[in-house]
């Protein structure tokens, strides 16, 4: 992997709601509308107007991405993306790595300098940390490296220390930092 694309990467441990970036990624659900984990903390924390904009958008299918502003996130917008409930099949790695290059797709196309990412999957969705982790580095690196874009920081925020240790753990492993 090239240094440029590595450089961009960054983990962090803490609340996604917080952070001052171009865009922040939601974990959502085919709806649109709102619910627990990150989803609610994102509708809590940019207010009404965001359901109202969500309403709008008509659904999203699972893997697939939607983009609306951010509201009172200090992110311009948020991207929402939908990922598998984890069953164990081959199909949940291919939809999960479809909501990353969805989601970047969308940062390609705002020209977003700056977005990050929850463990999509990773709360009520059931997917495995460790094998959610892999797909989400390898996939973004692999879009960072093929495809030009304005991204300098690509930000994987984890709630928990568990999950930060797992994704620390892989960046060293694999590529050395
Ligand atoms: N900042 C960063 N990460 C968070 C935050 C936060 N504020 N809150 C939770 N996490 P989940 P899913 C982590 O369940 O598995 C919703 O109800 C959390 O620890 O939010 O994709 C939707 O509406 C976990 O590692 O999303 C859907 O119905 C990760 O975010 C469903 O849950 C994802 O957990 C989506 O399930």
């Amino acid at each position: 992997m090239k240094k440029e694309v590595l450089d961009k990467i960054e983990i962090k441990q803490g609340d996604i709601t917080k952070l001052n970036v171009d865009a922040i990624v939601n974990a959502a659900n085919r709806s649109l509308l709102g619910g627990g984990g990150v989803d609610g903390a994102i509708h809590r924390a940019a207010g009404p107007n965001l359901l109202e904009e969500c309403k709008k958008l008509g659904g999203c299918n699972r893997g697939e991405a939607k983009i609306t502003n951010g509201h009172n996130l200090k992110a311009l917008y948020v991207i929402h993306t939908v990922g598998p409930v984890y069953s164990g099949k081959p199909e949940d790695s291919m939809l999960l790595s479809q909501c990353y290059i969805n989601s970047l797709q969308y940062a390609l196309e705002k020209n977003i300098k700056s977005i990050a990412f929850p463990a999509i999957s990773c709360g009520v969705y059931g997917y495995p940390i460790e094998k959610a982790c892999k797909i989400a580095i390898d996939t973004t690196c692999n879009f960072l490296n093929d495809k030009d874009s304005c991204l300098t920081n690509v930000i994987f925020i984890l709630f928990s220390s568990k999950d930060f240790e797992v994704y620390r753990k892989y960046l060293k492993e694999v590529f050395g930092i």
